[in-house]
């Protein structure tokens, strides 16, 4: 995959440099680019921000440099790739998730558009629509400084969904979200510190019994946790054993879909 990112701050981008992706990118995985706003902005200052319209507090970015540097990335791209998509990191977005992050994973470039101050000129975004497939995108329910946190986190959640990235593929099966619930805890040696035992039916080597234990604790850590995840859930995929003790934490299965009771 090709990703292509533009910032004020590309130095703030460097931590993608290093570990897994890091690793993937020596390995031709992925490529991935960082680009300087400020190289296309061509007054004496390298301006990339100015005073709203209508008033208001805080500072706008320029359309000019976004037009330029966004068709530096399109030139630069396969002409195969007929509407890249774009993702715009804004509190303003739909909200990323782990399903988000698999259908992201399968495109073949990806280009992120880091806004600062209060953020980009509107009329970038329309243009970029007739080139783009835009998407505003945000991490949740909370307001950063600018797109760049934003991007290496998703930068990072999508890169590892790529072939060959994580070395055993299965630890993307057994993780928090890839199948709508939390992951069970986990435990290694010493199987007892400080007073606190390793739950027995891990030492078991009874790898059945194990298996419905971990199932039983991502039940109950999301329900405890995130007990959104499970209302209106499509209750298909849970087993008799299973249905009991969401049952036990008050959900039941109306429709073939959890609700709370
Ligand atoms: Cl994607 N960007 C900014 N600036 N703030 C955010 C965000 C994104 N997601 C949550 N807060």
């Amino acid at each position: 995959m090709r990703i292509d990112v533009v910032s004020i701050f590309p130095e703030y981008l460097a931590p993608l440099k290093l570990s897994l992706l890091g690793r993937a990118q020596e390995d031709g995985l992925l490529q991935l680019d960082v680009h300087d706003l400020r190289d296309f902005a061509f007054d004496r200052h390298r301006t990339v921000d100015d005073t709203p319209y209508g008033g208001g507090a805080g500072m706008v970015m320029k359309p000019e440099p976004w037009g330029l540097a966004l068709e530096a990335v399109l030139a630069s791209l396969e002409a195969a790739e007929r509407r890249p998509t774009l993702i715009v990191p804004s509190p303003a977005g739909e909200v990323f998730t782990q399903a988000l992050a698999y259908e992201l994973a399968e495109e073949p470039t990806l280009t992120f558009a880091c806004g600062r101050y209060e953020g980009i000129d509107e009329r970038v975004l329309e243009w970029a629509g007739e080139r783009f497939r835009v998407r505003p995108v945000s991490l949740g329910d909370y307001v950063l400084n600018g797109g760049e946190v934003a991007v290496m986190a998703m930068v990072e959640a999508i890169g590892r969904l790529l072939p060959g990235v994580v070395g055993n593929p299965e630890s993307l099966v057994e993780e928090s979200h890839s199948d709508g619930l939390l992951e069970y805890p986990v435990y290694t040696k010493p199987s007892s510190w400080r007073g606190h035992d390793v739950p027995e039916v891990l030492l078991s080597g009874n790898h059945g019994l194990i298996a419905r234990w971990r199932r039983e604790q991502q039940l109950r850590r999301t329900a405890g946790r995130r007990p959104e995840l499970l209302v209106g859930a499509d209750a298909s995929g849970f087993g008799r054993e299973e249905r009991a003790v969401l049952a036990e934490l008050g959900y039941d299965v109306v429709d073939g879909r959890l609700e709370r009771h």
